[in-house]
């Protein structure tokens, strides 16, 4: 039995043990007019996927890999500052619950020593002004045995276990998203982004830092010094400052 305090999210919750992503059960839910606040949760996804059609590595009962559809009032232009308020959401829980130290790298990553412990990927449905469904998924290692990585992310990821040196409870953890989650996106409709956005920066590893731009159409290096009102990063560089609201951004070593 689970004790959701969410009063939303989860009001109909898709379980799995076996799926190909998350994301794309809940897309075809939500074509297919389920209610705002349905979940879909799988014990492992064997086609789990990241941004730029990157895979995402899912193995069996020992991350939250979970999808939400939301129908926000919002603009589509908002749908990058959802990410943003998914990874304060999931930023604040993990640390709550793993006691973990970790921080958010723009725009979708929590990192903790460096390393990636969650995902986050957004997906849209929109037509002319409106948005249909936005559905958040996000991807966090909960119990994973560094040595189980494999090899092309085993130098750059890690989990929750990991930093914390003993095993998470997993209901616990996952209880904790969908109540911080819920908070933000009332946080959000009630008084629009700008406290999510003061958060994000307060949870940020990312601002302060020198780092290596890489756009679709351009890479540069610069000093990240703030996100716009957009969520969109600031980089100031030699020529002026960047505006960046897509893209891969790796931290330099100081
Ligand atoms: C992301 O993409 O970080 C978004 C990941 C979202 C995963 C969730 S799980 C539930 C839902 N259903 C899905 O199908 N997806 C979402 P991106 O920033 O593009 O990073 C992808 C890259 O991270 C990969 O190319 C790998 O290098 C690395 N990676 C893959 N699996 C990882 C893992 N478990 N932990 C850390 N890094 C990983």
């Amino acid at each position: 039995k689970t004790h959701l305090t969410s009063k939303v999210l989860g009001r109909e919750i898709h379980y799995f043990s076996e799926v190909d992503s998350t994301n794309n059960a809940a897309k075809k839910l939500a074509a297919g007019g389920c209610p705002e606040g349905t979940i879909v949760v799988a014990e492992a996804q064997n086609t789990g996927r990241g941004r730029l059609s990157r895979g995402w590595f899912s193995p069996y009962g020992k991350g939250i890999w979970l999808s939400v559809v939301f129908r926000p009032p919002f603009s589509p232009m908002d749908a990058a500052k959802c990410t943003l308020m998914a990874a304060v959401a999931v930023n604040r829980a993990v640390n709550a619950v793993a006691g973990a130290g970790c921080g958010i790298k723009w725009p979708n990553d929590i990192l903790c020593n460096g390393r990636k412990v969650v995902g986050i990927l957004t997906e849209m449905s929109a037509e002319m002004d409106a948005i249909n469904y936005i559905v958040i998924g996000m991807g966090i290692n909960v119990n994973i045995d560094p040595h189980e990585f494999p090899g092309e992310i085993a130098a750059t990821a890690t989990s929750l276990a990991a930093v914390a040196g003993c095993q998470i409870p997993r209901l616990k953890l996952f209880t904790e998203i969908l109540a911080e989650l819920e908070s933000a996106y009332n946080t959000v409709k009630n008084f629009g982004f700008a406290p999510v956005l003061a958060e994000w920066k307060n949870q940020s590893i990312t601002l302060g830092q020198q780092v290596d731009v890489h756009g679709i159409d351009r890479s540069f290096t610069g000093l990240a010094t703030d996100i716009d009102d957009d969520g969109a990063l600031l980089v100031t560089t030699a020529s002026g400052v960047a505006r960046v609201l897509a893209g891969d951004v790796s931290i330099r070593p100081a």
